[in-house]
């Protein structure tokens, strides 16, 4: 701990879903997603806590198209009561394309939170399921360790970080900043970057580019 920034304690940074999956030539690609990763390691350079998120479903997870005999990629059909848009298969339990990317610096990951495990519901929060109905953990970690201010990059933005980053402003209530190069996207309709990263701010979220995260935390 630096004791000349007291601020170093109560901030920490979450890296969601950096997996192979969502790499160019993955199973859902986000595109220009493995600029993300050396993004990742430049900041965890500066942060004390490091927290990361990981896709983490069965094979028979009912977001699979797969699992569905009439679904088809992008289709959106109920699940338990929950809109929800079929994806190809991703991020399957044990394989490669769940794995963190290579290059991703998994050493100074100080904790991950998996989520997607239920078959029956979508994760894409880092912090709940997307019905809200059970936690991952990672909020009471944070709350455990006195986190007010959270960084937040990864992919993709407009599921993932997007849902993360709401959570965070307003059930967490966590002082919240996106690093907007640090993340990409999905862009299933042209335009979701942008709406996503609109919604992340009317939220309350602050956006910042990652030149400046490194400067606002030179202490550490
Ligand atoms: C994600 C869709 C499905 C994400 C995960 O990480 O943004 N998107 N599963
Ligand atoms: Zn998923």
């Amino acid at each position: 701990m630096d004791s000349k920034n007291p601020e170093s304690t109560d901030t920490a940074l979450l890296l969601v879903d950096l997996q192979n999956d969502f790499m160019p030539d993955g199973a859902l690609p986000a595109a220009g997603g493995d600029r993300v990763p050396p993004v990742a390691n430049r900041l965890m350079e500066h942060f004390e806590l490091v927290v990361a998120s990981q896709d983490w479903h069965p094979p028979d997870h009912g977001s699979f198209a797969s699992n569905h005999p009439e679904g088809r990629v992008g289709d959106v059909i109920d699940l338990d009561g929950l809109d929800q848009i079929l994806w190809p298969d991703h991020c399957v339990q044990g394989t490669e394309g769940a794995e963190f990317v290579p290059k991703l610096n998994t050493d100074g990951i100080d904790r991950v939170f998996q989520k997607g495990t239920d078959p029956a519901i979508d994760s894409y929060s880092a912090f709940f399921d997307n019905g809200h109905r059970k936690p991952t953990g990672l909020g009471d970690f944070l709350q455990a360790n006195g986190i007010d201010r959270l960084f937040v990059a990864g992919v993709a933005t407009d599921y993932c970080v997007k849902y993360s980053v709401l959570d965070s402003c307003r059930r967490l209530d966590l002082d919240t900043w996106v690093v907007v190069d640090g993340c990409a996207g999905v862009e299933n309709e042209s335009g979701d970057v942008d709406r996503a990263f609109a919604e992340m701010r009317d939220a309350g979220a602050r956006l910042v580019d990652s030149g400046i995260v490194e400067l606002m935390m030179s202490d550490n």
